[in-house]
C-alpha cells in the first residue's frame, strides 16, 4: 500500500499545478519522470475538483466512445480514439480511504487517457497503423526544422 507522506502530497501538488497550468485535464506521474501509480485529474468547469488517483485499478468497464485526444508528451498531435464509454475504477485517495468511482463521458476517457500513461502507452498507439505511420514522418519532420 502506497505510504501517504508529505513526498507523495508534494508531488501531487506540483502535478496539480502542472495540470493546471498547461492546461490539462489530466496528468500521470511518469509525465513527470516519477514512476508512481499516481495520477491527478480535473475536469470540472471551474477547475476545483482535483481527482487524486493512487494505485487505480479498471475493475469494469462498457460501451465505446470516440473523443479527439491530444496529450502532453506529444504535443501537437490530435486524432480520434475509441475508449470504453463507462469505467469503474478502484483507488486509494489521498485520505487513504480505498474508493471505487464509475465515470462516463470525458472523465472515464481521462481516466483510460492517464492510466495507459502509467503502462507507458500514449494514445497514439491505439490508432492504426496508417495514422501511427504519418504522426511519426510529422514528428520528424517537426524534428528537422526544429533541428
Ligand atoms: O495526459 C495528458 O497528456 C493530458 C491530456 C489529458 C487528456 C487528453 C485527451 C483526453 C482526455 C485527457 C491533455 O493534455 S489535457 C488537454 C485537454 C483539455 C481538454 C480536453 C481534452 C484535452
Ligand atoms: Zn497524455
Amino acid at each position: 500500500m502506497e505510504k501517504i507522506d508529505a513526498e507523495l502530497r508534494a508531488l501531487v501538488a506540483n502535478m496539480a499545478e502542472t495540470m493546471y497550468e498547461a492546461p490539462g485535464i489530466g496528468l500521470a506521474a511518469t509525465q513527470v519522470d516519477v514512476h508512481r501509480q499516481l495520477v491527478v485529474i480535473d475536469v470540472s468547469e471551474e477547475r476545483n475538483q482535483l481527482l487524486v488517483l493512487i494505485n487505480a485499478r479498471i475493475t469494469h468497464q462498457s460501451g465505446a466512445q470516440v473523443y479527439e485526444e491530444g496529450c502532453l508528451s506529444v504535443p501537437g498531435i490530435y486524432d480520434k480514439v475509441e475508449r470504453a464509454a463507462e469505467v469503474t475504477v478502484e483507488y486509494t485517495d489521498l485520505d487513504e480511504n480505498r474508493r471505487t468511482l464509475t465515470a462516463d463521458g470525458l472523465l472515464a476517457v481521462c481516466i483510460q487517457h492517464e492510466l495507459d500513461h502509467l503502462d507507458g502507452k500514449v494514445f497514439v498507439e491505439r490508432l492504426s497503423r496508417l495514422k501511427q505511420m504519418r504522426i511519426r514522418a510529422k514528428l520528424a519532420k517537426q524534428a528537422r526544422i526544429t533541428a
